[in-house]
């Protein structure tokens, strides 16, 4: 079986590049996800993912995270956690070394710090300086005003790969929509919408307006669609037909929302509700396999 990676973004090409060259010396594809997430959340210039991420509304960088493993059908995960910048890792710990899926929260950082991670100020000051100014233009009531999903292209890193032994695993982690209310917590760390693993069938990941893939199970229906003899392409391009059916644009926000999908044989896909997750001429979706497609699929 020929390994292979694929994450959304335009800064998933790091990711995979990371997570490529680990499936390549024969590590599990868990492995892979895991290393290739680190990359983005250890990036500063990334400003939606782990150290770096935007804050919420009152200043404080919330990360959510989750990590599937097809070889075990298992998966964990952390929301709204604080203080740490590789959130992909403490869920991993989560799925293995506690009988549950996901801790939220206070308690998340408390298991955190027990795992042995180090707590840190993930607030970089270029971050507080646009949470600054995006503070100064709120007026009194205003909730949360989202920017993120502009043209930017910033956003959650989702990825899928599967390794030489035919194993899956995917992987989500961000620091969620820009100026949420604290506490919200969106798609990426749900086992099913933001993420979701058949071993038998193939893997899925979302990026885009969580509060919207939640509603539809977004990654678990891509999947889904795979049973039924969907190429990867198709799946992810008919997952996201019921989510605008379900949820017509008019009546949301406009944000949108974008799949990955691989499926068990290598085939592969990638489709967005709208452009803007989107480079010019093609999705900012990034896959390695046997040979590097620089330019994106
Ligand atoms: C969220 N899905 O927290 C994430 C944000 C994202 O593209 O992916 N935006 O809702």
């Amino acid at each position: 079986m020929n390994p292979l990676i694929l994450a959304t973004w335009r800064f998933g090409q790091a990711a995979c590049a990371k997570g490529f060259s680990l499936l390549a010396e024969g590590l599990s594809a868990l492995d892979a996800i895991e290393a290739a997430a680190n990359v983005v959340e250890e990036d500063p210039n990334v400003n939606s993912v782990g150290y770096g991420g935007l804050p919420n509304a009152e200043g404080v960088v919330e990360l959510d995270a989750a990590i599937m493993d097809g070889a075990q059908h298992t998966a964990g995960a952390v929301a709204a956690l604080t203080g740490f910048r590789r959130p992909i890792s403490v869920a991993r710990c989560v799925m293995e070394r506690t009988p549950h899926v996901m801790l939220v929260g206070e308690n998340a950082k408390r298991f955190a710090l027990q795992a042995g991670f180090v707590e840190e100020e993930l607030l970089t000051e270029a971050a507080r300086q646009r949470w600054l100014a995006w503070r100064s233009n709120q007026t009194g009531a205003e909730v949360a005003h989202f920017d993120r999903l502009s043209k930017e292209g910033h956003d959650t890193i989702g990825l899928c790969a599967l390794d030489k032994n035919g194993n899956l695993a995917a992987g989500c982690t961000t620091s969620g929509l820009a100026w949420k209310l604290p506490g919200r917590v969106g798609d990426s760390p749900i086992v099913g919408s933001g993420l979701y693993v058949d071993n038998e069938l193939g893997a899925a990941a979302a990026t885009g307006d969580g509060d919207e893939i939640m509603k539809v199970c977004l990654s678990y229906r891509a999947v889904m669609l795979l049973e039924r003899g969907y190429t990867a392409q198709q799946a992810c391009e008919e997952a996201l037909r019921y989510l605008l059916r379900k949820r017509p644009p008019e009546t949301c926000r406009p944000y949108g929302a974008a799949l990955i999908a691989l499926r068990k044989d290598g085939d592969c896909g990638a489709a967005a509700t709208r452009t803007g997750f989107q480079a010019p001429d093609r999705l900012w979706i990034w896959a390695i396999a046997s040979t590097e497609h620089p330019e994106g699929l």
